[in-house]
This record gives structure tokens, C-alpha cells and sequence, in this order.
């Protein structure tokens, strides 16, 4: 049996969870990472980061790489779109999702803390975050879903990355990017309202108070 290493707080794993509930696979077992977040990972997948998906002689890393990958074996419902013009569109999406957005907010984390905070660093990734976000704008249909009407992996990403900018961003003391992106604002209230996108939001948000407590004991 297929082994997903994720975690409740990673918006990485909401990502493929999110895909994995909408195909109703049920033959991958969601395990937690052993060894994570220390180095002990890298003997399970040397990239040491997650989610990663192991084979049983193999283990994929990298999200994207995973969710291609769970297309290629189950590819009922296709969450792929129907033509190769959709398809570049979904992809475009993901990729906005993950590595303008969902990448720069991940990496501007440690410019949360007010006290250490480098104002060129946190001003250069939400900068960019906020041009992702921005970017969006184009791409959404406004169906309700990213694209066509229906789920897709676009929403896949775009569900865990937009948690990010609502319950992250503020941390860093900047404006709303959602402020300046009334499509993606309106994408964002509809799709919490789907069963699968409400379900890794109930994941993400277990993480985070469980991540929120632990600091508290740690500074009390
Ligand atoms: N590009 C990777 C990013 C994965 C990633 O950075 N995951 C975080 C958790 S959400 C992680 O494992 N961090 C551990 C680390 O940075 O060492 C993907 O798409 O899977």
C-alpha cells in the first residue's frame, strides 16, 4: 500500500490530501512523517520536506511531481481538465499558487516576528506574494472553481495557498493582498463553501492551533 507523508499544517500535503479525497482514493494511507521536521527525513526522502509519497522501493518528493504523478494512476475524476488549452491553464494556476504565492508567504514566515524582523526581506517577499495574487486575477474564471466549472488541481493549490494569505500574511504587518484582487477574493469565500476545499481548511486549521499552542508553551 502507497504511503503519503504529510502533515496537518503543511499546505504542500493539504494540496495532494485535497486531491486524493476528490478522487476518493482510499488505497494511500496518510502517515505521519518519521523523523520530520529534523533531519532523520532525508533518510526517507533525501529533498527531506513534505508531503512525500512512498512506493515502497521508491519515494516521490515534491507536490506537483505527486499530484501528476496520482493522475497518471487514478485518473477517474480527471482533475486535469479535458483538453491540452485546459490543461495549461490548470497547470499556470498550480504553478502561480505554489511558487509565487504559497512559496513566498513559506518563505517570509520568520519576518512574522516583529522583533527580528528585516523589513527589506518581509517587503520583498510579500511584494511578491502581492504580484502573485495579483496575477490570479486573470486566470480564475469566475465559475466558482478555478477553472471550467468544475475541481481541478488548481484548486488544489490555490485552496492551501489562500489559507496562507488569510491566516499568514497578517503576521507580517502589510496590507491585504486580497485587497487589491476582487476575483480571487470572490473565488477564495465561494470555494470554502465546497466539502472537499472545507475539509483539508478543517486540517489546516487544526495545524495551526496546534502549531499556535506549542509557541505559547514555548514563551510561557
Ligand atoms: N516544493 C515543495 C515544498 C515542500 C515543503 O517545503 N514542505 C514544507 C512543509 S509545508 C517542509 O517540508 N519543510 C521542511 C523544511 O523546510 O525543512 C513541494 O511542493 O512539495
Amino acid at each position: 500500500m502507497m504511503k503519503l507523508y504529510s502533515g496537518d499544517l503543511s499546505p504542500y500535503s493539504a494540496k495532494v490530501r485535497m486531491q486524493i479525497y476528490a478522487k476518493g482514493i482510499e488505497d494511500i494511507e496518510l502517515a505521519p512523517p518519521p523523523g520530520f521536521p529534523q533531519a532523520g527525513f532525508s533518510k526517507v526522502s533525501p529533498i527531506a520536506r513534505i508531503p512525500a509519497l512512498d512506493l515502497g522501493d521508491e519515494v516521490i518528493a515534491e507536490s506537483e511531481v505527486i499530484s501528476e504523478y496520482l493522475e497518471e494512476v487514478y485518473p477517474t475524476p480527471p482533475l486535469l481538465g479535458t483538453s491540452p488549452r485546459e490543461r495549461a491553464r490548470i497547470r499556470t494556476i498550480s504553478r502561480i499558487a505554489d511558487i509565487y504565492v504559497m512559496n513566498n508567504i513559506f518563505m517570509c514566515i520568520p519576518q512574522g516576528r516583529r522583533s527580528t524582523r528585516s523589513e527589506a526581506v518581509r517587503d520583498l517577499l510579500t511584494g511578491q506574494t502581492a504580484r502573485g495574487v495579483r496575477t490570479l486575477e486573470h486566470y480564475l474564471d469566475g465559475s466558482g472553481f478555478a477553472v471550467g466549472g468544475a475541481l481541478t488541481l488548481a484548486d488544489c493549490t490555490l485552496v492551501p495557498a489562500l489559507f496562507l494569505v488569510e491566516n499568514v500574511t497578517p503576521t507580517f504587518d502589510v496590507p491585504d493582498p486580497l485587497q487589491e484582487a476582487p476575483k480571487v477574493g470572490a473565488y477564495w469565500r465561494q470555494i470554502q463553501e465546497n466539502p472537499l476545499a472545507a475539509r483539508v481548511l478543517v486540517e489546516l486549521h487544526r495545524g495551526l492551533e496546534e502549531r499556535q499552542d506549542l509557541m505559547r508553551k514555548a514563551g510561557a
